[in-house]
């Protein structure tokens, strides 16, 4: 399967640079709990989540969508770290800053089923993804669900870029493998993905 956009760039990030988004992931949860979400069919997901920035990505009853604040705690999503938005500017657009960063924790059994990301306004911006703590193992998929797809490991430390036509591609993740890492707090991975949502 050829999918052109995808740009896998193995332990991009170092031991010292993984701890460091770790914790200011653990420490914008302070303000901006990790919760379930419930998809617009009502299922709670296993993968749990917060996000940082501008905007965030939630979905609940009536839908999927961007939104300023965070559901419970009504307050803004606290800001993207400037590491973050270096490793955007160096690897995905240097023109066009990122607006939101969805951070996804992954305990033991959770897992992603397979979907697009298709809520942003333009998709000819990239999506940037950081893997840190246990691997996950990865399913990417083509522009159509029934197409074939690949399974890839994403390790700590590894970075994605999905431009082109993966940006549209399908995608999930299958599981993780618990005690593969021992970077995150309690055990399992955090992700990191920073999109542009609004228009550039
Ligand atoms: C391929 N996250 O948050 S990251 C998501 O590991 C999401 O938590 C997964 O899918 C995770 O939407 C996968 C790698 C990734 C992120 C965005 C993509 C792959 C993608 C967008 C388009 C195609
Ligand atoms: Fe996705």
């Amino acid at each position: 399967m050829t999918l052109s956009g995808f740009h896998f760039h193995p332990a991009y990030l170092d031991g010292e640079a993984q701890r460091a988004l770790v914790l200011a992931a653990l420490d914008a949860a302070a303000t901006a709990p990790f919760y379930r979400p419930v998809t617009p069919g009502g299922r709670a997901m296993s993968v749990e989540m917060t996000n940082l920035g501008p905007l965030g990505w939630v979905t609940d009853a009536a839908g999927y969508r961007y939104q300023p604040t965070h559901p419970t705690a009504r307050a803004p999503w606290p800001p993207i770290p400037p590491a973050l938005l270096a490793l955007w500017a160096e690897l995905a657009d240097s023109r066009t800053p990122p607006d939101a960063c969805l951070v996804n924790l992954y305990r033991a059994r959770a897992r992603m089923g397979l979907h697009q990301d298709r809520d942003e306004a333009d998709f000819s911006l990239p999506v940037l993804s950081v893997s840190l703590g246990d691997t996950a193992i990865f399913r990417l998929g083509g522009l159509d669900r029934r197409a074939p797809t690949r399974s890839l490991r994403l390790a700590s430390g590894d970075v994605c870029i999905l431009s082109g036509q993966a940006r549209l591609a399908f995608h999930g993740i299958d599981r993780i493998l618990p005690g593969s890492s021992r970077l995150v707090p309690g055990g399992g991975r955090i992700n990191l993905t920073l999109r542009r949502a609004r228009p550039a």
